[in-house]
């Protein structure tokens, strides 16, 4: 029996790695949601650098604030928290990977109008390597999300092939080139939907999105888990401060001392560069980028 999920979406899920539920979220939520947001933009204004809340574009000035990211977010704000906890993101998790889920990060991508940073194509279990790959990630979609403002793309299916080599002159750097590996850039769909749609996107998935040179935003705010007996491989770059830590993450169901072990691909995200711990600027090791960056 599953939760809210039909059996073709599971099997879309399982088949191609991804899933998109449209106009999923009660409008309640998603306006409590933008007055968070813009809660954050405030806090931005007043800032020079980036700190471990918000994470800023290369370009902000206080002056012209750009917010990029909002760092772990159901940490500081009560409605992303109810939100992670609630059944409209946990119930479609556990019908595709399982009851008792541990949750992984949070963080909510801005992509303003007009500079909003692309994230170029990666794999997240090429970030975090765990004992099995039953990770995901769930995107609550907060502007509607269109061509033109820079969407999550997927390469469907790729969630089953290898996990590719992220690193550049043998330091981590969190991406590579899909054509490189014989991706075919035709075969990228793009993750659209009204605000209120949810996507959900494979741990293994190759996945990124351009810039956002749109006069509209595209704000998505992740939530990304996994099964509750998936232990990060050493190395991983999940934060590990003891089990009792790891036990605070669950989200639903039972912990485990029985680590579920998959045979699949591994590759180790070591050694790391010596920059913070930010997607953004991680990918900044890149000597090779499919999406521009803006000064
Ligand atoms: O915001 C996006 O479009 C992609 C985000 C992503 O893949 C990430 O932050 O790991």
């Amino acid at each position: 029996m599953t939760e809210i999920l039909t059996p073709d979406q599971i099997a879309h899920y399982e088949e191609h790695g991804y899933l998109v539920l449209e106009r999923h979220l009660p409008e309640a939520v998603l306006t409590s949601l933008r007055a968070e947001i813009a809660r954050f933009e405030d806090e931005a204004r007043a800032m020079t650098a980036s700190n471990d809340r918000l994470d800023l574009e290369d370009s902000h000035t206080p002056e012209t604030p750009r917010l990029r990211r909002i760092k772990l977010p159901h940490r500081i704000s009560e409605p992303i928290r109810d939100l992670m906890y609630s059944d409209l993101i946990l119930a479609p998790a556990r019908d595709l990977i399982g009851d008792s889920l541990r949750l992984h990060t949070t963080k909510l991508n801005m992509k303003s109008a007009g500079y909003g940073a692309a994230v170029e194509w990666h794999q997240d279990y090429a970030f975090y390597p765990h004992t099995n790959d039953d990770i995901l990630a769930i995107g609550v979609i907060i502007d509607d999300m269109e061509s033109e403002n820079g969407p999550l793309m997927v390469y469907p299916g790729s969630h089953k092939g290898p996990v590719y080599d992220h690193h550049v002159d043998g330091v981590f750097a969190g991406a590579f080139l899909p054509e490189e590996v014989g991706l075919n850039q035709a075969d990228a769909v793009e993750l659209k939907g009204p605000a209120g749609s949810i996507s959900i996107h494979h741990g293994r998935i190759v996945h990124g999105s351009a810039l956002n040179t749109s006069d509209r935003s595209r704000r998505i705010l992740f939530y990304e888990m996994m099964a509750a007996d998936a232990f990060p491989i050493m190395g991983s770059m999940t934060k590990w401060d003891g089990i009792e830590d790891y036990n605070t993450r669950l989200l639903c169901g039972e912990p485990t001392l029985n680590p579920r072990l998959k045979d699949i691909p591994v590759r180790i995200p070591q050694p790391q560069p010596d920059v913070p711990i930010s997607i953004y600027e991680i990918q900044k090791g890149l000597t090779k980028r499919a999406f521009g960056t803006i000064k």
